[in-house]
């Protein structure tokens, strides 16, 4: 996380509401890390996902918040020996979101995030957002409606389609046009 080539740990700390980041200073084959820095984030975190959103070179944490109903996206600011990160957004999900992965759907080059919503208020849906951030800045669009949606001034339309194959294991098919 700050660029020394040693990865660090993340935790999330569901009852808590913070994450736990320990920073790798291990020398050679001896294992050593930092006590934990906590940061803050939304109520009932359930889990971490590592991507660099805003495509600045440093990877950034995305943690959905299972009771407040959203995502916190921490931004990160560190430099070597130095572990910081600023809260950038708070994106808003469906009911419980349980976890989020990222990965580029319209083929921008920017990761997009899609998470996923265990909560009965919302029936079980997931929510998907677009990367619109530029390095330095990370900001998110909603994608509205799940199973089409307009997606960038070209017109191109993008479909998911759901296939059920099982009472619980969903694919999502993105057709981009
Ligand atoms: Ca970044
Ligand atoms: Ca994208």
């Amino acid at each position: 996380m700050d660029g020394d080539g040693l990865p660090e740990i993340i935790a999330p700390n569901y009852q808590s509401s913070n994450v736990s980041l320990f920073r790798n200073v291990s020398v050679g084959n001896t294992l050593a890390f930092n006590p934990k820095v906590d940061i803050g984030v939304g109520t009932n975190p359930h889990y971490v996902t590592i991507c660099d959103i805003d495509g600045d070179g440093k990877p950034d944490l995305a943690i959905p918040n299972g009771v407040s109903n959203n995502v916190s996206i921490l931004r990160n600011l560190s430099s070597i020996g130095n572990l910081t990160f600023t809260s950038a957004l708070t994106p808003s999900t469906g009911s419980e979101p349980l976890s989020v992965v990222l990965g580029d759907l319209d083929l921008d080059g920017k990761p997009d995030l899609a998470v996923s919503n265990h909560g009965s208020n919302s029936g079980n849906t997931i929510s998907v957002f677009r990367n619109t951030s530029v390095p330095g800045t990370i900001s998110l669009q909603t994608w509205r409606g799940f199973f089409v949606s307009l997606v960038n001034a070209f017109d191109t339309v993008l479909f998911f389609i759901n296939i059920i194959l099982t009472n619980s294991l969903f694919f999502f098919i993105n057709y981009i046009i």
